[in-house]
């Protein structure tokens, strides 16, 4: 730990399944931990924020198949490509420190050796697995846990399974997960501990089936070829193997394990702080020290998926209404212990009401009055007046109760607490009427308090919203020409005797048209009409004079891609000889990988 932090903090999200593009669900729990993760560096804390990908198992495998491609190149596009994770992390200013993936060669390694200790102290054994296996969860269940029959988890089918295989004795661990979970902080909201309690320890944990058979695409157990490590325990260790542990690639452990927290979402409450703890048990490790459950967004009332066609495009949505708006919205209006529901409407009524109306609002009046009465500098001192005070004595509680809610992770209370003092101050600006104090040379100082009492109302709050919007927290502080020095955690004090420079510019978040933009998203969302309708495959035959009416040409492939949202067509760039590149589309996506055709003649 370096001499002038506060100590060091380690967060994590859920790594991600790059079984297809993430959508906004995935990036409210990422966008939390991004918030949490700079709130934590803005008080001094020495922060490693980890992210990552859990790229094995069964599901990544059938859809590599799917798709055409080795399951290494399918999760490295999704991973790597083009709008994939990665960029999408970008795109929203994550600012995380380490970013795994379970196929990185040290945790592969890793895990390979993890699986072995664990065997070698008794807690794995081999036996045989029978029962009923969820394939989108990786989940294995007994009948008894089945709900209706189906998943408990996904509601939908299972599968009989059965196959020789490994076990971890969760079982022997059952009496002090229970004592974990009702006797400590562990888990929280407590409304899951009860959930975790009364569903899976009560009814009687059985040992759990940690190696598969009938795929290959895991870490191989290496003392018994054939066993792939089941993704779970590969991706649970991920939150260890990132800092070092049982490999040389990293050497973190010993400042960040325990973990502070892991954020994960609450289907997946179970694993963490069930079958984790107790393989760290096995392990003799330390425990982490939070593992904390989030609800889940649904969008206009349903299950986001992508399957059922509703997805929330994050692009889309960063796009049309800025990055900062949307992680914003996503904190402020759903509590992070709860299920929100996500609607457009809401989101654009967000932005208009909270950030038009009152944050950008009260940022362009008071910025656009010091301009207009006082050329931009407001001079140092003044006496307070009652109003002020009653200002001051609101930032102070403001401030203590938004920390204390960050430390709850209650990110929409700590953000009611900004809109406290921000509603405040725009209510203060009417009771002390500005634009009458201007009227009189006599009255000018206090205009002049006045305004610094604005400036001041308004740069507290700019510190408080900059782990969600780092970008206007920035763009701000950078208005009011605030120094660096009186941006930070420590600088929170409210302080009304310091002078003031400030400059004016473009409204920070402009008014949507909710009927217009409601609109334009409807028709985005719209599946893209091919630029060529092309005539579908068919078995006809052609008669011998429309064959030789036709024009056939040997053509090199320049270039070729997938069409958007088309499982059939391919784009062709094709050199005919005419020295005119030609463009055409052609219905056979099923058929042929873009990049086989690359390079190659055709007759077309
Ligand atoms: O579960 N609302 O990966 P995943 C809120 N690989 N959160 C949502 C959501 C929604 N609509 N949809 C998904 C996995 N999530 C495992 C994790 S960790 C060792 C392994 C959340 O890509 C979900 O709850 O299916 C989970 O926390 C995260 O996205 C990753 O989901």
């Amino acid at each position: 730990m370096c001499k002038q932090c506060k100590g060091n903090y380690y967060i994590t999200t859920p790594i991600y399944y790059p079984s297809s593009n993430l959508h906004i669900g995935h990036a409210y729990c990422t966008v939390a931990t991004d918030a949490m993760a700079r709130y934590k560096r803005l008080q001094g804390y020495n922060v490693k924020f980890l992210t990552g990908t859990d790229e094995h198992g069964q599901k990544i495998e059938d859809k590599a198949k799917e798709a055409g491609l080795t399951p290494q190149q399918f999760v490295d596009n999704i991973v790597l490509g083009e709008r994939g994770v990665l960029d999408l992390w970008k795109l929203m200013n994550i600012s995380y420190d380490r970013f795994i993936r379970t196929t990185d060669d040290y945790h592969v390694a890793a895990i390979q050796k993890i699986f072995k200790k664990m065997y070698d102290n008794g807690d794995i054994y081999k036996g045989a697995y029978r029962g009923k296996y969820c394939k989108p969860c990786e989940s294995f269940w007994t009948e008894s846990q089945l709900k209706d029959g189906k998943c408990p988890d996904c509601g939908r089918e299972v599968m009989d399974a059965e196959e020789e295989a490994y076990f971890f004795r969760l079982s022997k661990y059952a009496d002090r997960i229970q004592d974990l979970l009702e006797n400590t902080d562990f888990l929280e909201p407590r409304s899951r501990v009860n959930e975790m309690v009364n569903n899976f320890i009560k009814p009687g944990l059985e040992d759990l089936c940690v190696s598969r058979t009938s795929f290959t695409w895991g870490v191989p157990v290496d003392f018994d070829p054939g066993h792939v490590v089941y993704v779970w325990i590969d991706a649970l260790f991920n939150y260890m193997t990132a800092l070092g542990f049982e490999n040389d690639k990293y050497d973190d452990l010993k400042d960040f394990w325990p973990a502070d927290v892991h954020f994960v979402g609450k289907e997946i409450v179970r694993f963490h702080s069930i079958i984790w703890p107790a393989m760290l048990m096995s392990l003799d490790l330390p425990l982490p020290k939070k593992v904390y459950g989030h609800g889940w967004l649904n969008f206009n009332g349903e299950k986001m998926s992508k399957s059922r066609g509703n997805v929330v495009d994050p692009y889309l949505l960063s796009e049309r209404f800025g990055v900062d708006a949307l992680r914003f919205f996503l904190l402020r209006t759903f509590p992070f212990g709860s299920d929100g529901n996500f609607t457009n409407e809401l989101l654009i009524n967000t932005i208009n009401v909270d950030l038009a109306n009152v944050l950008g609002n009260l940022v362009s009046r008071t910025t656009a009055m010091n301009q207009k009465y006082f050329g931009g500098v407001l001079a140092e001192g003044g006496e307070a007046a009652e109003l002020d005070n009653e200002l001051k004595a609101l930032a102070e509680d403001v401030v203590a109760n938004y920390e204390k809610q960050m430390d709850k992770f209650q990110f929409s209370n700590a953000l009611a607490e900004v809109f406290r003092l921000l509603d405040r101050a725009n209510k203060y600006i009417d009771e002390t009427t500005p634009w009458i104090l201007a009227k009189s040379e006599d009255t000018k100082p206090r205009l002049n308090t006045v305004m610094k009492n604005l400036c001041e109302a308004i740069r507290i709050s700019a510190i408080l919203i900059c782990p969600f919007m780092p970008d206007s927290s920035k763009a701000i502080l950078d208005l009011l020409q605030v120094a660096e020095a009186d941006r930070v955690w420590d600088a929170r004090n409210y302080r009304v005797d310091t002078a003031w420079t400030t400059s004016t510019g473009a409204a920070l978040f402009p008014r949507i048209d909710m009927e217009k933009e409601l609109a334009a998203l409807e028709e985005l969302s719209k599946p893209a009409k091919p630029a060529i309708e092309i005539e579908p495959y068919s078995e006809e035959k052609v008669d011998f004079d429309t064959f030789c009416k036709s024009d056939f040409r040997a053509v090199k492939v320049k270039d070729c891609k997938n069409v958007k949202k088309s499982d059939k067509l391919l784009q062709f760039t094709l050199d005919d000889g005419t020295g005119v590149d030609r463009q055409i589309l052609s219905g056979i996506a099923k058929f042929y990988k873009p990049e086989e055709l690359i390079g190659k003649t055709l007759v077309a």
